[in-house]
């Protein structure tokens, strides 16, 4: 294999080439060997029943039906719902657990967890309609948690953030009956209406696929991100680092990879535990160093400067450096083949959470009412590991600085100043044309596409034509290591944009964490709208998303939230329809002229940035700016 068209990240090329020379196989190689079935790629078969598995013909898809007389636009339409609800199950789930540890730390029965951040704590509350005014603050943490339970369990009704949403937003949403009432609610009927014989009628199913991926974005995700900051903080920008190089050959390196914080802040405890260094540094060691993977490591790269070692593709690289002496995983993204990986080259891996097993990893779990045994055990067992590690240790030395920790608060405060903190001064930049638009470009890497590529170019192209990107999720830590997240990375944007970066001393592409994030991205949308000049709808602004490299199911939710709320999203690698089906007319062109966003596809990011870029000139001509 020429590893250099697997990626673009110098560190996980160098780490692929030591796999492959150690005889170890990645998930690139099993990319390469493995041909993305035709059939399912373009989700035109059915496996909902014991009458089939039917397959229908992809290159004539309306020329045959499954055994029930599904046609191509049932079938996708219902396999489409169903990567909407399991996404937004993964979100929901995971802004749910920050939920279980916001109860009890407001009935006082977790000593380990605290509210960190009270002045987050009553914005949301506000933002919610709780009186926070001369209340004492767990009087209000208790009516905000019963609030946020809402989210999820409410049968009836609409999910709390609601009053979040830009007006005229909201007014479509309820026009077309898809306000979210509970996430339970939402997932339970699309599970359901996606069942054998139940809805088919793709128009109706997609209404279902909205109204849960809704429930996601302004419901789950944006609990996670809200309830993660009042417990451990709002990020701030700060300079921080990415890549392997931040493994140290003399430290004991600790790995924590995955979604949840909660488990990441006790290890953030556990490595700066007095006895524990002792004991590192009687076994050698000069110390502890601990590093993050994927969106758990996005959230405290952002929150607390904690170096960050690669994004999804880098996991399986990383181990091969042998330099990790643990992994410690949670939920979601984590590849089954990291425990043969580790058993490898030796690393302790452990799972630490009970709905994520993975056979023949430790399980070590992890309970947030005693988080520092699952953590603390995982740093001895790393010690252990560092007393007698196994093989060579190869550390690729690249360590790229950037900043991080753009939350929708700090974009606020940056660019409108301590006494006039607003979107203002955003929107005037729009207006004036320093700002073309924004993008949010988000989401995975995947072994189908050279990793990091698709990413860099399409960033590099919409600031060269100053569109401002804001990032999360695995995207944010491609560009990190291109190098993109530095104030002096305006040189490559467009004057206007450079002219804006200069001035506020922001670089040009502003990472916001992980993908729970992305509900930074939808309130920062809503206030460009609240504060006026950008029309009254975000369907009206001048942005657009993109998610390059994607290759989970969330990133189907995302996208659906992101269209449904108004935005124009592009997905590369591959997307699950049919060109020519009414299916994929409804999602590409039929959404927008119901008032919603539209989903659109390319491959190459020069065209993605094009087609986004129109989409800006579109909106912004119709603003008539
Ligand atoms: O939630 S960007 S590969 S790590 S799914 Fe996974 Fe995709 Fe990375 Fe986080 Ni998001
Ligand atoms: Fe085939 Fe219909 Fe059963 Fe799907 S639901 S497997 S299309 S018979």
């Amino acid at each position: 294999y020429n590893f250099r068209e697997f990626s673009t990240c110098e560190a996980t090329i160098q780490m692929l080439q030591k796999a492959a020379a150690d005889g170890v196989e990645t998930a690139f190689q099993r990319a390469a060997e493995m041909k993305a079935c035709p059939i399912g790629a373009d989700s035109a078969c059915c496996k909902h029943c014991a009458m089939g598995p039917c397959r229908l013909n992809s290159k004539d898809p309306y020329s045959k039906v499954g055994v029930c007389g599904a046609t191509i636009d049932t079938i996708a339409a219902r396999n489409f719902a169903r990567m909407v609800a399991s996404g937004c199950a993964a979100h929901t789930d995971h802004g749910m657990s920050m939920l279980d540890v916001f109860r009890e730390v407001v009935n006082g029965r977790i000593a380990d967890y605290k509210i960190k951040d009270e002045e987050k704590l009553r914005s949301v509350a506000a933002s919610i309609g709780i009186e926070v005014e001369g209340r004492e603050t767990m009087e209000i943490a208790k009516d905000l948690y019963e609030e946020l339970e809402r989210t999820y369990t409410q049968v009836d009704g609409e999910i709390p953030f609601v009053s979040r949403v830009p007006k005229k937003t909201l007014e479509t949403w309820r026009k077309h009956g898809v306000v979210p009432r509970g996430a339970m609610r939402e997932i339970m009927e699309i599970m359901h209406r996606s069942h054998m014989g139940v809805d088919q009628d793709y128009e109706n199913i997609v209404k279902q696929c909205s109204r849960t991926a809704l429930a996601d974005g302004w419901g789950g995700s944006m609990v996670a991100t809200e309830i993660s900051d009042i417990l451990f903080g709002t990020p701030k920008p700060l300079v921080a680092g990415v890549n392997m190089g931040f493994l140290k050959e003399d430290h004991v390196n600790i790995i924590v990879h995955g979604h949840e914080p909660n488990l990441f802040e006790s290890m953030i405890d556990s490595v700066n535990d007095p006895e524990l260094v002792a004991k590192a540094k009687e076994a050698g060691a000069a110390g502890i160093n601990l590093l993050g993977m994927c969106c758990s490591g996005a959230e405290v790269l952002s929150r607390h400067g904690v170096p960050h070692a690669g994004n999804f593709m880098s996991t399986e690289a990383v181990i091969a450096t042998g330099a990790v002496d643990a992994m410690a995983v949670d939920v979601q993204c984590i590849k089954q083949a990291l425990v043969q990986m580790s058993e490898c080259y030796g690393t302790k891996f452990f799972t630490t959470n009970p709905r994520a097993k993975i056979e023949g990893a430790q399980h070590v779990e992890f309970h947030e009412h005693e988080p520092r045994k699952c953590t603390n055990k995982v740093v001895e067992m790393a010690i252990e590991r560092f007393k007698n590690r196994p093989g060579r240790v190869v550390i690729p030395q690249r360590r790229d600085m950037g900043v991080h920790g753009f939350s929708h608060e700090y974009i606020n405060y940056m660019l409108g100043g301590t006494f006039r903190g607003s979107y203002t001064p955003l929107n005037d930049n729009i207006i004036n044309g320093r700002i073309r638009g924004v993008a949010g470009v988000v989401g995975c890497t995947n072994p189908r596409v050279k990793q990091d590529w698709v990413h860099v170019e399409l960033v590099k192209e919409l600031i060269k034509n100053n569109v401002l990107v804001v990032q999360t999720g695995c995207s944010q830590i491609a560009l990190a290591k291109a190098g993109l997240m530095k104030p002096d990375a305006a040189v490559l944007a467009g004057d206007g944009l450079a002219e804006v970066c200069e001035t506020v001393g922001m670089p040009p592409v502003l990472g916001c964490g992980s993908c729970v994030d992305n509900s930074r991205i939808l309130i920062a949308c809503a206030e460009m709208v609240r504060v006026g000049g950008l029309g009254e709808s975000i369907a009206d602004l001048p942005v657009a998303g993109a998610a390059p490299e994607w290759m989970s199911e969330k990133a189907i939710s995302i996208g659906q939230y992101f269209v449904a709320s108004g935005v124009f999203t592009v997905f590369g690698v591959t997307f699950p329809t049919i060109k020519e089906t009414k299916f994929h007319k409804l999602l590409f062109e039929g959404l927008e002229q119901m008032g919603f966003g539209k989903w659109g596809f390319a491959a190459d990011p020069y065209e993605m940035a094009r087609m986004m870029i129109d989409h800006i000139d579109k909106k912004r001509e119709a603003l008539g700016i």
